[in-house]
């Protein structure tokens, strides 16, 4: 194969390469963990103001469900994972997950 074949088969294949995919990280209410806690965690991980936590909270508490950011795969798995071993520390009931965004 001469080197422009090469070249043009390089080309092809990284224009099959697909754009590395964002997640949703997911808050779940449930009815044990306070409140304050959960306010704690969306300050602590993912950087929000009290008020911003607070927000993301209540909606969370009304609706079931809550955004608290959009990130690359690896830095969504390592926020559920760090949110995941937090709760449990404190032996809060309160779950974490991701999805594609
Ligand atoms: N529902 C909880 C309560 O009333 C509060 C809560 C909010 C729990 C958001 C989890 O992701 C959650 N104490």
């Amino acid at each position: 194969m001469s080197s422009e074949q090469g070249d043009i088969e390089v080309t092809k294949e990284r224009a099959t390469v697909k754009p590395p995919g964002l997640y949703k990280v997911l808050l779940l209410n449930d009815d044990y963990t306070p409140m304050e806690f959960v306010v704690i965690v969306l300050n602590k991980f993912f950087a929000m103001t009290s008020e911003q936590a607070t927000q993301v909270m209540m909606k969370v508490h009304r609706e079931g469900v809550g955004v608290c950011g959009v990130f690359a795969k690896d830095v969504a798995t390592t926020k559920v994972d760090l949110v995941s071993d937090f709760s449990r520390q404190y032996q809060h009931p309160l779950q974490c997950t991701m999805e594609e965004a």
